[in-house]
Order: structure tokens, then C-alpha cells, then sequence
């Protein structure tokens, strides 16, 4: 039981409730594309049983949802997840229990983005990224879904391979003719990323250049932090305070790395990192930041060797285990630690947070609604990823599907 914790709060005035309430407004969107077969840039190793269509993805993330309770929403790539009748999927994802988060459209895998999509010299592709987003914006509309979330692959591999400028231009211009007919109700996350598959330049690397465009565009355009996005030793925390400052903080994606964009899961390598940006969204929420409300928190990771819906679960725990402890920061003494001067005794108090251990908490949380309190221990006793991989591999076979 979480005594100890509760023993702790009331010391401060703080009920078990507040936290459980905060805890119960915290939810996590997962990515359709981490469900499905993934590799690296050497190989593609199939998982048996993994997901293979859209419908196969919302079925795996249903599982996710089902025991941890926090991730009805998930994210979708077009065309990777192309549906005919998306009023239909609409309806499935319902049945489930899920709905349709992000909607990303893909602006990097038609031959004609060789040189990139928004930003590409020829008038004749940035058009055609423009309708595909445009596209995927009618789509949102159908599935009920209120997010744009845009990356860009567009970039340069050696100085004067195009002119840096006159990208930029065209790159605004592009984003004009999206945002001229983006519903009032939805929003266009602007990612950035600071190389990748470009190495010379990259026109969207970092929140700065996302939050000008942004600016530029209007209220409904906002930055979409991606946690393995950025150089080494970047203070994400840093970024995220000064984005919910200016009030376009629009979400995250999270996932760690260790060298580049390492898709691994959230919270494995640094836990502090991810402790101390949710450490500033809760500090920014306690003195009534407008933005912390509206950040959509994402997951965007593709595992290749370990279980791919287990691996999903154990990064929402991560998550939401990084925020609980958010959750337990005394901010009253860590305000008066910082304002006395007092270096170490501020960092103590993140560090007393920070080294709670919260499982007994979220096990009690999870028990009071509706969820299982070991998520990982829960899926594996239902027998879920080896009838998927029974099933789904003999239908793939029936289909010749050459993956298996
Ligand atoms: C690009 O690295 C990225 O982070 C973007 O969010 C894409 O949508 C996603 O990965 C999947 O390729
Ligand atoms: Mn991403």
C-alpha cells in the first residue's frame, strides 16, 4: 500500500486523492506503427503474430489500453495506415474502447520527396505534399480526431546543395496553405529534429525553428517535442519549460535514446530526464499554465527485439511512473530551497521525489479504476501474443504473406 506516500502528503496538506485525480487526467497515445513488423537500417525481423494491418494495430493497443487502463488514443501514419472506410474504423476503434488520436501524414517515402516535401525546390511536390496533409487533415475529420502531428524529412546533405533561405520561404508558405484549412477545432504539431535523414541542414531541427513557424502561423500551431530528437547532453527540460512559457507546448513523443534516434523505450536509459520534464509541466500546472492541459503525450517508438506490445506497456508505465513522482514534489520547499539559495537542499528535493518508489501507488490506482495493478504480469497471463501469433501467422499464411 501507498501509506508510507500518504503519510508523507499529509504532512504537506496533500491528500492521496489529488494525486489519484492528476493521475486519472494523465493519458498516453500509442503509435499504430509500433505494433507492426520494424527494423533497423540492416534488417527486419518479423515478430510472430505482429500486427499487420490497421485493425490489427488498434486490437494490439486495445490490449495496452485494457491493462494499464491510461492509452485510449492511438496514432495513425498515412498512407502506412490507409483505410477505406474510415467511418467504419471510427466505429471499430469505438469497440474497443479506443479512438483515434494523431493523424501523421508521411512526407517521406514517395519517390518524389528525394529532395524533400514542403520544402523541395519544385513547386509541382511541395503541392503534393500540401494535398497529401490536407488529405490526412479530411481524414482527422472523419476518425473525430483533433491533431495534425507533422515531421519533415526535408533537409540537405552538403553545404550549398540548396539555397538555406529560400527553403525556409518555401517551407512557411507551405505550411500557410495547411493552416488556411485547418478545421477551429484541431491543431498542427510541428516536430523538429535535428538531423536525420538529412546531414548538412535539416529545415525543421530544433523547437526554435518549430516555434517561429509556428508563430507565424496562429494559435492553433504549436511543437511537438520528440525525446529522441535532439543532440547529445540537450536539456529537454529546459525546452519544455520555455515552450509551456510561451504557451505552444502541443506534445510530446517520447521514447529514449543513448546515440541518435534510438527509438528505445521511454524512461529505460535516463528516468531522471524524463522525471525533470515532467517535473516542470506539473511546477507550470500548480501555478495555473493554461498549456500543460492541452499537451498530447505520444509515444512514437518501433521496437525490433524485444516484445512489441509488452515493450509498449512498459513504456506507458515508465511514463506514467516519471509523472507520479512529479506528482510527489514538494514544490513549497523546493520554492523556498531555490529562493534561500539553497543548491543542494533544491536538488534534494527533487532527488526525495525522484527516489520514491511509486509502484505501490500506481498498483492502488490502477486496482481503484478498473485496471490491473501489475500491467505487464496481466498481459502476459492472458495468452494474447501467442494467440495472435497462432492466428495471425496461419491467416498470413493462407494470405501468402511473405513476411512469415
Ligand atoms: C521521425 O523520426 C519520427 O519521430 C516522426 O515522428 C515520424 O512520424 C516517426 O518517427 C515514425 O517514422
Ligand atoms: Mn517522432
Amino acid at each position: 500500500m501507498s501509506s508510507e506516500i500518504e503519510n508523507r502528503l499529509q504532512e504537506r496538506g496533500v491528500t492521496i486523492d489529488t494525486i489519484f485525480t492528476a493521475l486519472q487526467q494523465f493519458s498516453i497515445e500509442t503509435p499504430s506503427w509500433g505494433y507492426g513488423d520494424s527494423g533497423t537500417r540492416f534488417k527486419v525481423f518479423h515478430w510472430p503474430g505482429a500486427a499487420s494491418s490497421l485493425r490489427e494495430k488498434l486490437a494490439d493497443a486495445a490490449q495496452v489500453q485494457r491493462v494499464t487502463g491510461i492509452c485510449p488514443g492511438v496514432a495513425m501514419h498515412i498512407p502506412w495506415d490507409r483505410e477505406d472506410d474510415w467511418r467504419a474504423v471510427k466505429e471499430y476503434a469505438g469497440q474497443l474502447g479506443l479512438h483515434i488520436g494523431a493523424v501523421n501524414p508521411n512526407l517521406f517515402q514517395d519517390d518524389v520527396y528525394r529532395f524533400g516535401s514542403l520544402c523541395h525546390f519544385d513547386r509541382a511536390v511541395r503541392q503534393r505534399a500540401v494535398e497529401h496533409v490536407i488529405e490526412c487533415i479530411q481524414i482527422a475529420q472523419e476518425v473525430d480526431s483533433h491533431v495534425i502531428s507533422l515531421w519533415l524529412a526535408d533537409g540537405t546533405n552538403y553545404p550549398g546543395q540548396d539555397d538555406l533561405r529560400r527553403r525556409r520561404h518555401r517551407l512557411l508558405e507551405s505550411l500557410q496553405a495547411i493552416y488556411a484549412v485547418l478545421p477551429a477545432d484541431m491543431r498542427l504539431l510541428i516536430e523538429y529534429k535535428f538531423f536525420e535523414p538529412s546531414f548538412y541542414s535539416t529545415d525543421l531541427p530544433d523547437w526554435g525553428t518549430s516555434l517561429l513557424m509556428a508563430q507565424k502561423l496562429g494559435p492553433q500551431a504549436e511543437v511537438l517535442v520528440d525525446t529522441g530528437h535532439h543532440p547529445q547532453g540537450t536539456n529537454i527540460a529546459q525546452i519544455v519549460a520555455q515552450l509551456l512559457d510561451e504557451g505552444r507546448l502541443g506534445g510530446f513523443h517520447f521514447n529514449d535514446r543513448r546515440y541518435a534516434d534510438d527509438d528505445l523505450i521511454v524512461g529505460s536509459q535516463n528516468p531522471f530526464e524524463l522525471f525533470c520534464i515532467f517535473n516542470e509541466i506539473v511546477g507550470a500546472g500548480a501555478e495555473g499554465n493554461a498549456n500543460v492541459g492541452r499537451i498530447a503525450y505520444m509515444i512514437d517508438q518501433s521496437h525490433n527485439i524485444e516484445p512489441k506490445i509488452e515493450a509498449m506497456i512498459q513504456s506507458v508505465l515508465n511514463a506514467q511512473s516519471a509523472y507520479a513522482k512529479a506528482l510527489l514534489v514538494d514544490r513549497a520547499a523546493l520554492r523556498e530551497t531555490q529562493e534561500a539559495g539553497d543548491v543542494l537542499g533544491a536538488y534534494r528535493v527533487l532527488q526525495a521525489a525522484f527516489e520514491t518508489d511509486v509502484r505501490p501507488l500506481l498498483a492502488e490506482f490502477r486496482a481503484r479504476h478498473g485496471a490491473d495493478p501489475d500491467p505487464i504480469a496481466a498481459f502476459r497471463a492472458s495468452g494474447y501474443a501467442g494467440r495472435v501469433a497462432r492466428e495471425r501467422t496461419a491467416s498470413a499464411m493462407t494470405s501468402g504473406y511473405p513476411g512469415v
